[in-house]
């Protein structure tokens, strides 16, 4: 296998972009706006099949028990919505999509972490995973989205389940996410292995893991 890229595709239909410059604070340093919504990720598009499907927390939690909840349990939980952009490292962006879904603080709440948990990775189907350190996760706007401004996600984008985390750059939000493992140390995703950045600050330009700074990572 060669090394992975993130691969474009679909929607660049009106694919415009703004100016970008003073008028379009809003953009994280080096990053363009993007009309239409297109796809990114890495690999195939899962199937879903709901009688497979479950989430699972599990590592360190409080009660040292795996946690699993079935697609329809998994939905029934207390909705809500952000507002946030997704800022994809490949430098463009999409602004103020409404994420509707799961908070992850409602994760942490019904099914705590152990008192050493410093680092959760989200899991995805095929084993697509990306690190967080347990504040960025523990963010009130980061998200588990079922929705994209009232609508059901898309399987390209991420249905039924996608991480939302909008302070960081996309890729730290799994789409077809799958669960979430406690992590009492660091310990680098997908994307994190392969050169991105541990961190992920778009705000900081934290692209590359070449940028990190000491403590951002553990050794590559
Ligand atoms: N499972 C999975 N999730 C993923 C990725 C991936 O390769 N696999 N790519 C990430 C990256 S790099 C980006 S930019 C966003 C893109 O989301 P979109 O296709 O809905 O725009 O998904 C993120 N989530
Ligand atoms: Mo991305």
């Amino acid at each position: 296998m060669g090394q992975p890229v993130e691969r474009e595709s679909g929607d660049r239909s009106s694919g415009e972009r703004a100016s970008g410059g003073a008028e379009q604070p809003q953009l994280p340093p080096g990053q363009r706006l993007q009309r239409g919504w297109p796809v990114t990720h890495y690999g195939p598009v899962p199937k879903f099949r709901s009688e497979r499907w479950e989430f699972r927390v599990f590592g360190a939690t409080a009660d040292g028990e795996k946690h699993c909840w079935t697609h329809e349990e998994f939905t029934a939980l207390p909705y809500a919505t952000v507002v946030a952009d997704l800022h994809c490292v490949t430098k463009y962006s999409m602004l103020g999509a409404e994420w509707g879904g799961i908070p992850a603080r409602t994760i942490l709440e019904i099914a705590p972490p152990a008192p050493g948990v410093t680092h959760v990775m989200v899991w995805a189907e095929y084993g697509y995973s990306s690190n967080l350190r347990l504040a960025d996760f523990a963010s009130e706007r980061t998200i588990f989205a079922t929705h994209k401004d009232g609508e059901l996600l898309t399987a390209e984008h991420g249905f039924p389940l996608r991480l939302v985390v909008p302070h960081l750059y996309a890729w730290k939000g799994p789409k077809w996410v799958r669960g979430v493992e406690y992590m009492t140390a660091d310990r680098r995703g997908f994307w994190e292995e392969r050169g991105y950045h541990n961190i992920g600050d778009p705000w900081r330009e934290q692209r590359y893991s070449y940028q990190e700074e000491p403590g951002d990572g553990p050794e590559l």
